[in-house]
Formats: C-alpha cells, sequence, structure tokens
C-alpha cells in the first residue's frame, strides 16, 4: 500500500489517492507512516528527476497536489482534537515563494501537539508577517523557506519585528529545505527545525 501511494504521488494522480490513502488506514498503516514511508520519499523522488532533468515544473506541481490530495485524508489523524492551545503560533512561507506543503506539515503537526495556528500561507512578506503579529499577538512566528533565493527574506521579517518593538515578546523560528541551524543563528532567529517532527519540539522549548 504504502508502494502504491509513493506510485500515485509520482504519477500525480490527485483522484486515486484519497481512495488508496483511506484503504491503507483501513488496512491498519499508521498516518504518520503513510507520511514519512510514502509521501515525504515520493516528493524526494520528484524533486531529484525535477534536479536531473527528468521532470518538468507542471508536473512537480501535479505530484504536490496528489500528495496534497493524502495529507488531506490523514490531517484528522495527525491533528488529536481538543487540546488545550499551548500557545500560538503565526507561520508562512516567506516573500516569492509558494512552496507550501512543508510548512503546511508543520502547521498541522503543530496543531496536533495543541498549539493554536494562524497560517498565512505562501508568499507571505515582512509587511503581512508584522501585520499578523500586531492582530495575533502569537507566542512564536513560524517562517519557511524551500528557495536559497527567498530564504533572504527571513532576516527582513526579524528586522521589521525589531522596528515594531516585538522582537522580545515574540520567537521566531525557521525552516525549509535550504535553511540550517547556522543561518537561524546568522540572522538572530530564536531556533531552527529540519522537519515537523523537530519543529514541535522547538517551539515547544521556545515556550
Ligand atoms: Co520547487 N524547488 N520550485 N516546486 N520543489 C524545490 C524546493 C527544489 C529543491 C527542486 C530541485 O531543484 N531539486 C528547488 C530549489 C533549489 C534551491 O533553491 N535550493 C526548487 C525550484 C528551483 C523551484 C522553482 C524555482 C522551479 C522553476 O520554476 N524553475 C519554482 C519556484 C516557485 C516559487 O516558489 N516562486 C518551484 C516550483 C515548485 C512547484 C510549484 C512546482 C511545487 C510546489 C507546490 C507547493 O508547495 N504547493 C514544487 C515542489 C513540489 C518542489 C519539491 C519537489 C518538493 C517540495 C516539498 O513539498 N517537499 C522540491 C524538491 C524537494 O524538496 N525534494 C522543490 C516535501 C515537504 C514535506 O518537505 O518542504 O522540505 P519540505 O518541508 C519539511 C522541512 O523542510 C521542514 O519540515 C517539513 C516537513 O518535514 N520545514 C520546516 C519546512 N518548513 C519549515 C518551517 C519550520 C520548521 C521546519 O519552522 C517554521
Amino acid at each position: 500500500m504504502l508502494d502504491k501511494i509513493k506510485q500515485a504521488v509520482l504519477a500525480g494522480d490527485m483522484e486515486g489517492i484519497a481512495e488508496l490513502t483511506n484503504q491503507a488506514l483501513a488496512q491498519g498503516i499508521g498516518a504518520r507512516e503513510i507520511l514519512d514511508q510514502a509521501l515525504t520519499p515520493a516528493m524526494d523522488i520528484v524533486g531529484e528527476e525535477y534536479e536531473k532533468g527528468d521532470r518538468y515544473v507542471p508536473e512537480m506541481l501535479i505530484s504536490a497536489e496528489a500528495m496534497k490530495g493524502s495529507v488531506a485524508v490523514l490531517k484528522p489523524l495527525l491533528v488529536e482534537a481538543g487540546v488545550k492551545a499551548r500557545g500560538k503560533v503565526v507561520i508562512g512561507t516567506v516573500e516569492g515563494d509558494l512552496h507550501d506543503i512543508g510548512k503546511d506539515l508543520v502547521a498541522m503537526m503543530l496543531e496536533g501537539a495543541g498549539f493554536e495556528v494562524v497560517n498565512l500561507g505562501a508568499e507571505v512578506t515582512a509587511e503581512e508577517f508584522l501585520k499578523a503579529a500586531k492582530e495575533h499577538e502569537p507566542d512564536i512566528i513560524g517562517m519557511s523557506a524551500l528557495l536559497t533565493t527567498t530564504m533572504i527574506h527571513m532576516p527582513e521579517v526579524i528586522d521589521a519585528l525589531q522596528q515594531a518593538g516585538l522582537r522580545d515578546q515574540i520567537k521566531v523560528m525557521v525552516g525549509g529545505a535550504p535553511v540550517t541551524q547556522e543561518y537561524a543563528d546568522k540572522i538572530g532567529a530564536d531556533g531552527y527545525a529540519p522537519d515537523a517532527a523537530s519543529a514541535t519540539k522547538l517551539a515547544k522549548s521556545l515556550l
């Protein structure tokens, strides 16, 4: 079943994937297992094929949409309902960057861990992060970037918070494939996490 789901992502089977995911769950395969052993490895292959020139952007996009179709089925299982909010997180993908799958997974896992999450979506500018910080008064702002050309917008958000006098009240965490602990330290973020599970641990430790 895991291999079938993986193949469905690779083939961009947006229609069949929800059914396959439900079948896998019915067979007792766990939601985390599906995520970690089928969906994420499939997207890694998509990335490798794109790098080699064997896959083009539209094909990458339909695979991403297929992955989202499965994630939509898994979401209620990944998010435990009814947990009292541990804290509030405003999260978004930075300006110019429309990769939102990983960020949405982080948001989902945070919700699962009992955080209230305000998901601003993708291509979020520093001004929009600042506006959301004022409006929602979060404990943490989380920024995601998947491109080396967009991660440079992360410090702009930190600067905007500083200028507005909000930096001391809000922790900043960053992540995304090109982001590293070293980069997080360099831009003065409070924390970096390499994946959704460690993002949850990090958020807990920041509070
Ligand atoms: Co794009 N893309 N893409 N892409 N894409 C990558 C990122 C790339 C590595 C592919 C490659 O070349 N091998 C490459 C980036 C190179 C670089 O800069 N280093 C790339 C490129 C170049 C591009 C375009 C420029 C291509 C083009 O048009 N020429 C273009 C840019 C568009 C833009 O953003 N302006 C582009 C477009 C796209 C699509 C639209 C087709 C699609 C995105 C669809 C969508 O998200 N709605 C897409 C996809 C799907 C990918 C790959 C294949 C998969 C990304 C993904 O969803 N991974 C990707 C290659 C790859 O990563 N294997 C690639 C699965 C996801 C679960 O992992 O996002 O890493 P990830 O998230 C993880 C962790 O990083 C971490 O936790 C998550 C869960 O474990 N994490 C955080 C993420 N955010 C976090 C925040 C945190 C903490 C942890 O705290 C707040």
